[in-house]
């Protein structure tokens, strides 16, 4: 069996690899030519969403296609959806570091980081109104391993948790309500933060405009690590800009990079960072021993822990 792993990571993941399974033979390159050609003869290919090209699928030998993200919008294509390749991601490694980056946005807001950054750079020795997180109302659209690390920290920060999920259950320990898409309307008029953790599918692109917005408290900060098109972009400029809410924390973008004429970029009340939420050292070893459990199941013929269903897009 040939993988082809077609994004940079180390040799030491490379060998972790190998010495699991060492009837594979693993090819490593990120040079798209190059990828081109090796993935003909490949069953098997790892891949950042950036670095793959749909041509990929053509390849007459490839019958798994292991995604080093958890996001597979980009990868829910004909051969994939009907079945002749298989899709596995990256599921359940990203709570960690997305729930520090979540609540490192929304301490930025409380503290006031977003002013005295600016201040800082003029040299302005200026206080702010500064608030707390305990006591505030956090709500959490998406209840996957992502939004219960993040439910599970603002419990221990003190705050009110509050999610939506598309089939709710009991509330875990910690949340002190879980409703259905149905109860979305209460959690975007409770909330003073309001996190979107959610995968992007047909049920959830767009699923925050102008009318979302609108039902929000005027101080409350709406922060997306999930998926740009989760939001109505050009609603969220127009309702920052107006003061329809008080703040935005943005991993992602309808376009990335955010292109140069965004007037996100001029906002005061908008905190943008680089879709890199999910980033830390940490990542890679937990991306490959994931990969390496799925690959485990897979020649055991056994259900492979990630798998994705490709009609639910996760
Ligand atoms: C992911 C991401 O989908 O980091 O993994 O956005």
């Amino acid at each position: 069996m040939k993988i082809l792993i077609n994004s940079k990571i180390s040799q030491e993941h490379v060998e972790k690899i190998i010495s699991g399974f060492p009837a594979v033979e693993v090819v490593q390159t990120e040079n798209p030519q190059e990828a081109e050609k090796f993935v003909r003869d490949a069953d098997v290919l790892i891949t950042w969403w950036s670095n793959f090209q749909v041509a990929f699928l053509d390849s007459p030998r490839l019958r798994w296609v292991h995604a080093l993200s958890a996001g597979v919008d980009g990868f829910l294509l004909p051969s994939i959806l009907e079945g002749k390749v298989l899709l596995t991601n990256s599921r359940g490694i990203h709570g960690i570091p997305i729930s520090e980056h979540v609540f490192a946005l929304m301490l930025a807001f409380s503290r006031g980081l977003n002013h005295f950054a600016r201040h800082q750079a003029q040299k302005k020795w200026q206080r702010v109104t500064l608030t707390e997180l305990r006591g505030k109302t956090l709500g959490i659209v998406g209840m996957g391993s992502i939004g219960s690390e993040i439910a599970r920290l603002g419990a221990a920060f003190g705050m009110r948790v509050m999610a939506v999920k598309r089939s709710p259950g009991p509330a875990p320990e910690g949340v002190n309500r879980v409703v259905g898409t149905e109860g979305m309307e209460m959690v975007l008029k409770e909330s003073d933060y309001l996190v979107l953790a959610v995968p992007l599918t047909p049920e959830t692109r767009g699923m925050i405009g102008a009318a979302q917005l609108e039902q929000m408290k005027p101080t409350a900060v709406l922060i997306n690590i999930a998926r740009g098109e989760v939001v109505q972009e050009e609603q969220l400029v127009a309702a920052l800009q107006q003061g329809v809410i008080a703040g935005a924390g943005l991993d992602v973008f309808e376009t990335e990079p955010l292109p140069a004429d965004s007037p996100l970029w001029q906002l005061e009340n908008c905190i943008i960072t680089p879709h890199c939420a999910a980033l830390s050292p940490q990542y890679m070893t937990r991306a490959i021993d994931l990969f390496c459990r799925n690959l485990d199941a897979f020649l055991q013929g056994e259900p492979m822990p990630t798998l994705v269903d490709p009609g639910r897009g996760y």
